[in-house]
């Protein structure tokens, strides 16, 4: 059971749905069969990357990394699922070279600052307010938005369920050689 391999990449802000969006995804192609295998902040930041803060440099530092193992996975044949922040452009950009353009699907989980913060799922939006986190992004650090993603999902537009189907639907010709 051959396919071709890629790095589906989520951006988007603290809150925005992205790591719901992406988990769903793994799911699904688990189940038709494909090797895929997410990372995210939870398996990453706590192992390989633990000690790393979120200032500038060290966003650097930890996306580099990322990239670099998303890479080997590519290299195995499995398709990789990221969810991270990823916040400035020249990451972004580090990160599509390392991983090589043709295999870097980027997905824009555009969600507003305003309903990330309403919704504050984890109470961070408010710590950050009180100034209790440094270099919140959307709060204290930068968010740039990508200016030409392979797709863009807004959540306030769409359900979960619909934004899974899209992205299903999207890369379906890439599963195959
Ligand atoms: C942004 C932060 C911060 C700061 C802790 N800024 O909603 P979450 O909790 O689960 O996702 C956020 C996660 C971001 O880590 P990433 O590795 O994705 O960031 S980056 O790509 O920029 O390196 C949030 C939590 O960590 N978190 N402090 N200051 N998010």
């Amino acid at each position: 059971n051959k396919h071709s391999s890629f790095v589906l990449w989520f951006t988007g802000l603290s809150g925005s749905g992205k790591s719901t969006i992406a988990n769903l995804v793994e799911q699904e192609l688990f189940e038709k069969g494909i090797k895929v295998y997410a990372l995210d902040g939870d398996n990453i930041r706590s192992g390989i990357n633990k000690g790393l803060t979120f200032t500038e440099q060290d966003r650097e530092e930890n996306l580099r990394r990322i990239a670099e193992i998303a890479k080997l996975f590519v290299d195995s044949g499995t398709v990789v699922v990221a969810a991270f922040v990823s916040p400035l452009h020249k990451d972004r950009e580090l990160i599509r070279n390392i991983v090589g353009e043709k295999d870097f699907i980027e997905i824009f989980v555009n969600t507003s600052l305003q309903e990330c913060e309403r919704r504050d799922v984890k109470g961070l939006y408010r710590k950050a307010r009180a100034g209790e986190i440094e270099n919140f992004t959307g709060i204290s650090a930068h968010y740039e938005a990508p200016q030409a993603p392979f797709i863009e999902i807004k959540t306030e537009d769409e359900t979960v369920e619909m934004a899974v189907s899209r992205v299903l639907k999207a890369i379906q010709p890439k599963l195959h050689y």
